[in-house]
């Protein structure tokens, strides 16, 4: 039977499943709908054996839940004509998290192997209800479900040193999580903007380094250093009692949480507590935000006393933590202070070591054989690897997905979490229209199109892929509706893949779903991204001809847009099919679903249809890798960069941009401009000056133009200027821009005496 309802259930069309309500968020491994309703009532009773602890710990859950809902009080264990029974038993198909459910007109059987899987079933009958709780009947559709995880490690992260959220912002969290059967919390308590978890043998270490002079009124990148005197009135910190109750909440729901003490790096609050611990020794104030100039944020690696106080560190967090896996950190030490530390030196010496790199990977071995020998495990961020793995270290891919290929080869444990997708700290649409983030653009399809597995990982090397992990960074959110907003709706499309077989997953119907989901948020305050519904607006050069294509991640939706620079609505033009533009112009453009606007901004796009459009640009020194927008010819594209500094711009590095363009005709020309962007938190600065040069024959050049930047490099909004040149019009045929890189990142900025980067886009030729 069990076999059949799988079978069937990858034969209902999408739209059937739609229709039967199953909302269910991850999608169930099978689910077979059946004609009918039960109806939660007064006329339903809970059965369950109320010996059993845990039993009765999810029936109470569920009673409270339904109670909270609807003001029904279930009975228990009564003599009614319909019952919910919620019981263990034991089931070989679903394993130790899955359930299965059985519900008819007169009856609802949830059954599962642990508490887990019946915590886990109840979340889906709760999914089930109506999400719009007004006085409507709790109908639940008939249907059979069995349901179990693809993978052991379904992880949410949260950055609490940056800002600090209190208990209850943690557990409101943890609801979350629970809601979409997420089960592991990496909480990472200890950063260089703050340490966030008391220890009993270093009372500093929350008495200063929790706290830190206020400056959340500015960005996180522009904030000041802290002055001497100034008050530390910013910060917070876990006691451990609040710990201790807050990983009890989470096994109830189960979830495990695995503490983060960061180490040896990005531990400036530990160093503001006790100096003792930098190279320096230098004392200092707890970070503000991301300045570091003159900052000591690494511990010293040569220091025998830094390995006594982590040993002493992590005494107290093992015996607080149940977790199997405590996480260590390792990541982004800056390597510097320890060339230059004589105590590292000679630990390098007296160890054989080759380089810092390897005094890392020391470091990282000393750590884990005090974590072993409390027969625990460590886990690190994938510059572990650096020097040389740990021996039974598990990996935490960032840095894109190598650093996890790398260690699944080696056979260590690993768990996924590449900035792309996973960094929940980036834009989900914006940046117009969102609130601030770190940069970056993690759209909510690319989180459900995200594939844990790498491809280059056979079946066997796959098995120690744990699974993967959404994380959230938190320079630039301080609030709990910041939070949410950050995490929803990608954590959906996370579980989502990681609970569902790969082979269930399915954009349309995940949309569908959604839209019951965020009703739910809309009802109970819940603060969501609507960046799913952002229109995007792409082109396609034909043959020097610019296409329009526009898209809109969003199901069943309409786009309308403009191209008089009015704000488009459901009267203006509608999206059919890409369309050729050969005139100048601004397009906006909205999402309509249901006839109403979604987009909380419209879109916008400048095309700027010029005499150099789909021309080829020759670069004298090549644009950087990592921006290379629409590739070579992006700067006479017609399309102009806008505030996003990521896409449609070519990045300069600490070098000047020198581009030629061939017209391949001789023709008459009268203006040139080349836009450049500068975004001071990203290290992006005006050039100092462009030049402007013509030829006839690409030879003999002349100068037309140079205009010099008459703009402030500490300006910190972030903008747009064009700069230009008119000229007599003359006959033209190649044309050479040549902008001159501003140098270092100014005076009192976080890369003072660093390279800064310069950003160009679109040359126009008139
Ligand atoms: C990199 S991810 C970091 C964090 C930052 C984050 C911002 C990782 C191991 N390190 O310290 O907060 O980028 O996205």
């Amino acid at each position: 039977m069990k076999k059949i309802s799988i079978a069937l259930w990858l034969l209902l069309p999408t739209w059937l499943i739609a229709q039967n309500h199953i909302n269910i968020i991850p999608q169930p491994v099978a689910v077979f709908p059946i004609t009918g309703s039960f109806i939660i009532d007064e006329n339903a009773s809970l059965q369950f054996n109320e010996q059993q602890k845990e039993v009765k710990a999810v029936a109470d859950f569920f009673s409270s839940t339904v109670k909270k809902l609807s003001g029904i009080q279930l009975a228990k264990n009564a003599g009614k004509a319909k019952r919910i029974f919620i019981q263990l038993q034991s089931l070989s198909e679903v394993g130790k998290e899955g359930y299965q459910l059985t519900i008819n007109p007169t009856s609802l059987m949830l059954a599962a192997n642990s508490k887990a899987g019946l915590l886990y079933g109840v979340q889906s009958v709760l999914q089930l209800l109506p999400a719009v709780r007004t006085n409507e009947v709790l109908e639940i559709p008939c249907m059979q479900v069995t349901d179990y995880p693809r993978f052991k490690w379904r992880g949410m992260h949260l950055d609490v040193s940056r800002h600090f959220f209190g208990p209850d912002v943690i557990k409101a969290y943890i609801d979350l999580m629970a809601t979409y059967k997420m089960n592991v919390f990496h909480w990472h308590l200890v950063d260089d903007g703050g340490w966030r978890i008391e220890i009993k043998k270093y009372p500093l270490l929350t008495k200063v380094g929790a706290w830190r002079v206020d400056k959340n009124n500015l960005p996180w990148g522009q904030r000041p250093q802290a002055k001497a005197g100034e008050q530390a009135t910013y910060g917070g910190y876990y006691t451990q009692e609040q710990i201790k109750e807050i990983i009890a909440y989470a096994a109830e729901k189960n979830i495990t949480i695995v503490p983060e003490i960061e180490m040896p790096g990005h531990v400036a609050s530990a160093i503001a507590a006790y100096p003792e611990l930098s190279c320096s020794q230098i004392p200092q104030l707890p970070l503000t935000g991301g300045n570091y100039n003159n900052i000591s944020s690494n511990y010293c690696a040569g220091n025998d006393n830094v390995y006594q106080f982590l040993q002493n560190v992590l005494t107290e967090v093992i015996d607080l933590f149940p977790s199997a896996y405590i996480h260590i950190g390792g990541d982004e030490v800056d390597k510097g202070p320890w060339k230059k530390c004589a105590r590292c030196q000679a630990k390098i010496k007296a160890n054989g070591l080759k380089n810092e790199e390897e005094l890392q990977s020391y470091f990282i071995k000393q750590i884990e054989k005090m974590v072993i020998a409390k027969k625990r495990k460590i886990i690190g961020w994938d510059e572990i690897l650096e020097g040389g793995l740990a021996p039974d270290a598990a990996v935490m891919s960032w840095r894109g997905e190598a650093g996890g290929v790398e260690a699944a080869k080696m056979h260590h444990e690993v768990i996924m979490s590449p900035g792309n997708p996973c960094y929940f700290d980036n834009y989900q649409a914006g940046p117009e229209g969102e609130p601030l983030a770190i940069g970056g653009m993690n759209t909510l399809k690319s989180v459900y199109d995200y594939e844990p597995i790498p491809k280059e990982l056979n079946s066997s090397e796959a098995k120690y892929v744990l699974g993967a992990q959404g994380n959230v960074w938190t320079e630039y959110i301080s609030t709990a509706a910041h939070l949410e907003y950050m995490i929803l709706p990608r954590m959906l499309a996370l579980s989502e893949v990681l609970w569902s077989p790969k082979s269930t997953l399915n954009w349309n119907n995940f949309n569908n779903k959604l839209k019951n989901h965020t009703k739910g948020f809309d009802q109970k305050g819940i603060h969501y991204s609507k960046g799913n519904f952002r229109v995007n607006i792409n082109t396609i050069s034909e043959q020097g001809n610019l296409k329009v294509n526009m898209f809109t991640e969003a199901d069943n939706a309409k786009i309308y847009y403009s191209i008089d620079g009015s704000t488009p609505d459901i009267g203006s033009l509608l999206y059919t099919q890409p369309f050729y533009i050969n005139s100048s112009q601004i397009i906006k453009a909205v999402t309509v679903v249901d006839g109403l606007v979604m987009s909380t901004k419209p879109s916008e796009q400048i095309f700027a249809i010029h005499k150099g459009v789909a021309k080829n640009v020759n670069y004298l020194t090549p644009y950087s890798t990592y921006y290379p927008a629409n590739g070579n010819n992006t700067l006479t594209d017609g399309i102009r960069g806008t505030l996003d500094h990521g896409k449609n711009w070519h990045g300069f590095n600490g070098a000047d941009l020198t581009a030629t363009i061939d017209l391949g005709t001789v023709q008459q020309v009268s203006s040139i401009s080349l836009g450049c962007i500068q975004n001071y938190r990203s290290w992006i600065f005006l050039p100092k000056l462009v030049q402007f040069e013509v030829s006839l024959d690409g030879i003999k050049y002349v100068q037309v133009g140079n205009d010099i930047n008459n703009l402030s490099n500490t300006e910190q909004s972030v903008f747009i200027k064009n700069f230009k040149t008119n000229f007599t019009e003359q006959a033209v045929r190649f044309i050479r821009v040549t902008a001159k890189d501003a140098g270092n990142c100014p005076k009192g900025h976080p890369g003072e005496g660093k390279p800064g980067w310069m950003f160009a886009d679109e040359i126009v030729i008139q």
